[in-house]
């Protein structure tokens, strides 16, 4: 029953269709489908696919954006049920999120914050394309104890480097602690640029931000 509801999220993202990717999203909300369970497995193997056969040439960057709008039509539905279902109400610490700089990817970004602020997380996400030096300044101004920074690209991970970087220059390290994440990054890049871990998906980002934090 799920299985052919998460064929038509699929479908609906591989057409680029948000009005279908919408509807779907609510029919999921209203069987009592697991909206995180929705988005991994019914409209992010859309995207999956989209990015290979755009990889190959076999489609072209409106299919790109059309596949990003109906996904983003789909958490509009999916991260409010994924926010309510937050069982825990204390703040588990103070959580700094953004893509860096010269990246606009933010889906992926975006349902990591959803899902640690479900968690209990206090989430400010400073969106997408965010300078070195924001990170920095912000972390300093709201007092975080966790910066996330997500990178989609091969190009702009090396800019995940530099907010480790620009922590460092403002003193903050090692007290608060850096993860990145995105389809490109691997635990030994975060190794390698001196950050504390690596998330792999948005439940692994919740389980490193618990145990760097000590929760
Ligand atoms: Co872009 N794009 N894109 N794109 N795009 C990719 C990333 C790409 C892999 C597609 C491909 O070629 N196969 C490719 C990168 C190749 C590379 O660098 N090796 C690519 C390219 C090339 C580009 C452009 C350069 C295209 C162009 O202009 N010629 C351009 C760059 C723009 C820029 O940023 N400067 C571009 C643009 C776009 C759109 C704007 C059209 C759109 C984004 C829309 C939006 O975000 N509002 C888009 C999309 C949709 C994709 C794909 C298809 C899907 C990305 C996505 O949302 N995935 C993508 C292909 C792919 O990933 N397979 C692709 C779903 C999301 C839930 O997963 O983001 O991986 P993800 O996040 C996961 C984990 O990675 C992890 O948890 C998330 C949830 O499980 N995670 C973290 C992410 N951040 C984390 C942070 C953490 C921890 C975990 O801690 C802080």
């Amino acid at each position: 029953m799920s299985e052919a509801l998460f064929e038509l999220m699929k479908q609906a993202v591989i057409d680029g269709d948000p009005e279908a990717a919408g509807e779907l999203s609510k029919r999921a909300v209203r069987e009592g489908i697991n909206p995180l369970e929705a988005i991994n497995r019914g409209f992010v193997p859309g995207l999956h696919l989209v990015g290979e056969q755009f990889d190959q040439g076999e489609m072209f960057l409106p299919d790109l954006v059309l596949a990003g709008e109906a996904m983003k039509a789909a958490t509009a539905v999916l991260e409010p049920e994924i926010r309510k279902s937050g069982a825990a109400r204390q703040t588990l610490g103070t959580v700094l999120l953004g893509t860096v700089k010269g990246d606009i990817h933010e889906i992926g970004k975006t349902l990591v914050g959803t899902m640690l602020s479900a968690t209990g997380f206090e989430v400010i996400d400073l969106g997408v394309d965010v300078p070195f030096e924001h990170f920095a300044v912000k972390a300093k101004e709201v007092g975080a104890d966790l910066v996330g920074v997500s990178a989609l690209l091969t190009t702009t991970m090396a800019g995940q480097k530099d907010v480790v970087e620009a922590l460092t220059r403002h003193g903050l390290r090692p007290r608060v602690k850096v993860m990145v994440g995105g389809a490109p990054v691997t635990e030994s890049w975060a190794r390698e640029i001196g950050a504390d871990g690596y998330g792999r998906d948005a439940l692994a980002a919740v389980a490193l931000a618990k145990s760097l934090l000590g929760k």
